[in-house]
């Protein structure tokens, strides 16, 4: 199949899903377009079938507000009619889903099929999406793709809840190319934790909705009862009123902030526990990243994470916000060595769960599925 993706192409969790789906279908043999205004963070250069489409707008000063979708329209009905895509795979609704149907009038008006897969990942529906001056749009846009896919049955739910949609929604979850994801290297342990202390780490954009000022006080609280050292890995605007917090309770020596990464495999892996606070997470991509890398997840029990991780099996899930509760179940797993282990096949075997062999079929299966209905 000649397939379109369009996604954001930034650290987000859409971004990332989007461009390791794209990879996998190309590694079966698929010919993928990428279609998005930046070359996405995790698409490496040189990929057999692999191809990337910017998006570029115009600074005209007439616009104070650069009108993307229409670019991006235009830029899929031009690489569907050139390159003959077959159909196109939008990540996140606003404004993918728009644009998509959109160029999909366009290439109609001139004889020309697109059918358009529409998959939302939490914050299209959950924030932003929620917002009445998207509501109508978004709400368009699901009735009018030709198939809809969330990455979690929370999502599912929150999208009936807060939209007007008749419409079936599939669940496919979130996947992890187990395989690809490494052991831990000693040598970056000690780089972190030179006296054998406990590893903890948190990966995210360091938006409100993440709590990070709640990793910071499940850590304190750990640290009280057991030598542990945190990795804060990412950035973004709740970076430096936790970069203060930090400086006020005196921790600075013990939290490295190691900023954005583009690949935190290697450190992940190298860390014991890996802590979620976030308000809602719809899947909790970043949990299970650090489940395949063998890291257990002290994390709440809101949106989809409680889909991904087991209570304890492959983490630990609590009441958002009650860090002492938190704190307490990450003691438990760290304070002896058997039961951290435990928890680390038990993080692996759930990873496997969500491993791109068993989950890229299901994409397909839909793709295949919305061709024969489109015909
Ligand atoms: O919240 C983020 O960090 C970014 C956001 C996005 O749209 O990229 O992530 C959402 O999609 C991810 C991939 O499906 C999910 O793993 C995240 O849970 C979801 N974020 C939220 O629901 C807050």
């Amino acid at each position: 199949m000649r397939i379109g993706i369009v996604c954001y192409p930034t650290f987000g969790g859409s971004g990332v899903v989007a461009t390791e789906l794209g990879m996998a279908l190309a590694h079966k043999g698929h010919t993928v377009h990428f279609i998005t205004y930046d070359r996405p963070v995790r698409l490496r250069d040189h990929r057999d079938k692999v191809f990337y489409h910017e998006v570029r707008v115009s600074d005209y000063p007439l616009f104070d507000y650069p009108p993307y979708e229409l670019v991006l329209s235009s830029k899929i009905v031009d690489v569907a009619k050139y390159e003959g895509l077959d159909l196109l795979h939008v990540h996140y609704a606003i404004p993918h889903a728009n644009a998509a149907w959109m160029a999909q009038q366009i290439l109609a008006s001139q004889g020309a099929r697109l059918p358009f897969i529409t998959t939302l990942h939490g914050t299209d529906i959950t924030l932003v999406g929620k917002d009445p001056s998207f509501e109508p749009v978004i709400t368009f846009s699901i009735e009018r793709s030709n198939a809809v896919t969330a990455v979690s049955e929370s999502l599912k739910r929150d999208t009936y809840a807060h939209f007007p949609v008749q419409r079936e929604i599939e669940v496919i979850p979130n996947f992890v190319c187990t395989r690809d994801y490494p052991r831990a290297d000693p040598e970056l342990r000690r780089r972190y934790a030179a006296k054998g202390e406990h590893l903890l780490v948190h990966i995210s954009n360091f938006r409100k909705v993440k709590r990070v000022g709640d990793v910071v006080e499940v850590f304190r609280r750990v640290r009280e009862k057991l030598p542990s050292k945190l990795l804060l890995i990412g950035d973004g605007p709740e970076r430096q009123r936790i970069e203060t917090l930090c400086r006020a309770g005196e921790l600075c020596g013990d939290i490295v902030f190691l900023g954005k990464m583009t690949e935190p495999e290697k450190i992940l892996a190298s860390c014991d526990l890996f802590v979620l606070t976030s308000e809602s997470e719809r899947f909790g991509l970043a949990a299970l990243e650090a489940m395949a890398c063998r890291v257990p997840v002290v994390t709440n029990d809101t949106g989809g994470t409680p889909e991904v991780v087991e209570h304890g099996k492959s983490g630990a899930l609590s009441g958002l916000g009650d860090v002492d509760k938190m704190a307490s179940n990450a003691l438990e797993i760290l304070s002896d060595a058997e039961i951290l282990e435990r928890y680390r096949e038990g993080a692996f075997a759930r990873a496997r769960q969500f491993d791109v062999e068993r989950i890229l079929p299901r994409y397909e299966e839909l793709y295949d599925r919305v061709l024969r209905s489109d015909q």
